[in-house]
């Protein structure tokens, strides 16, 4: 259970950081199973359908960026969706109803792992409501150098930001109005299994991992039962209520007046990027991580209640 003062928190800042959720053997499973995939994943050579490999990827030195579609490839990550307490926590931040969007899983390998450009979910995939927020699960410690996620507090009450390129979605900010907001970006650090959740609006990126080590994330995606997609409907009725984890389904969409970015015109092989941030994010020009940026305060780390 997270405090009233937790739950305001987010309400005014767009992200949380919370600790002592998930039980360090629940942690240690889903590292375990990733080791696996890294493990895997020196066997091959170029991206596939599971495998999104950074330039320089070898056998004796992976280099994993992300393992696509989690929730297929091992029921580790699915169940972690059924989590009562992250279900929990999320019911405080959002309503009683909840379906998932889905599971991220970037590694980011040491060494220079590429950066992930400022962006808002929200420009990615548009609902009937803001209602949605995205969950991460820290699979190693976060620190200033591997790249933790970089979170401009309070942007999810700001302006839906413009992520076009020369007419195309690039699914990275190129909204001039964001250069004074990058400054003002908190890192979100901490310790293997701590959870940060932050608000589809938020502004969010990271830099490259200058660190030796990998630094993994788990990234769930949640939304209200009542928020109804306005880009990808799932193929039936049927498979979007698969997606319920909590509560009741809802009648109907619930309409909010939140301002919304369409169309969004996509370079011709999209589907091939869809599952990889990093390819989908690759045409953006003058990326901001590409020169130095102010160094910012770590974040507030606050603890679960009991
Ligand atoms: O891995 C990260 O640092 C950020 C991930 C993210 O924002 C995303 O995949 O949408």
């Amino acid at each position: 259970m997270l405090t009233q003062e937790q739950v305001r928190f987010y309400k005014d800042n767009g992200y949380i950081a919370v600790s002592n959720i998930l039980s360090d053997a629940e942690v240690r499973h889903l590292q375990e199973v990733t080791d696996g995939f890294l493990d895997r994943s020196r066997s091959v050579t170029k991206s596939d359908d599971i495998f999104d490999l950074e330039e320089g990827h070898t056998a004796a030195h992976p280099r994993l960026r992300r393992i696509k579609r989690p929730i297929k490839q091992h029921p580790a990550y699915e169940a972690i969706l059924h989590h009562p307490g992250l279900l929990e926590v999320l019911q405080q931040l959002m309503v009683p109803a909840i379906r998932h969007y889905g599971l991220k899983l970037n590694l980011k390998p040491g060494g220079g792992g590429d950066p992930v450009e400022w962006h808002q979910d929200w420009a990615y995939y548009p609902h009937t409501n803001d209602d949605l927020c995205v969950l991460g699960i820290m699979l190693d410690d976060v620190t200033e150098e591997n790249g933790p996620l970089l979170i401009v507090p309070g942007s999810h009450k700001g302006p839906v930001l413009d992520h076009h390129q020369d007419g195309m979605f690039v699914g990275a900010v190129t909204d001039p109005r964001a250069e004074e907001m990058y400054p003002k970006a908190v890192p979100l650090l901490g310790k293997v299994g701590d959870i940060t959740i932050h608000h589809t609006r938020t502004l969010h990126g990271s830099a490259a991992n200058m660190s030796p080590g990998y630094r993994r994330i788990l990234f769930l995606t949640l939304r209200a039962a009542d928020a109804w997609p306005l880009t990808e409907m799932p193929e039936s009725l049927d498979a979007f209520n698969e997606m319920m984890l909590i509560g009741e389904i809802p009648a109907s969409p619930r309409l909010a007046e939140v301002e919304v970015r369409l169309p969004l015109p996509r370079p011709t092989d999209w589907l091939i990027r869809r599952d990889s941030i990093f390819e989908k994010q690759r045409d953006l020009r003058n990326s901001p991580f590409a020169r130095p940026s102010a160094k910012a305060e770590p974040a507030r780390q606050a603890d679960a209640a009991d």
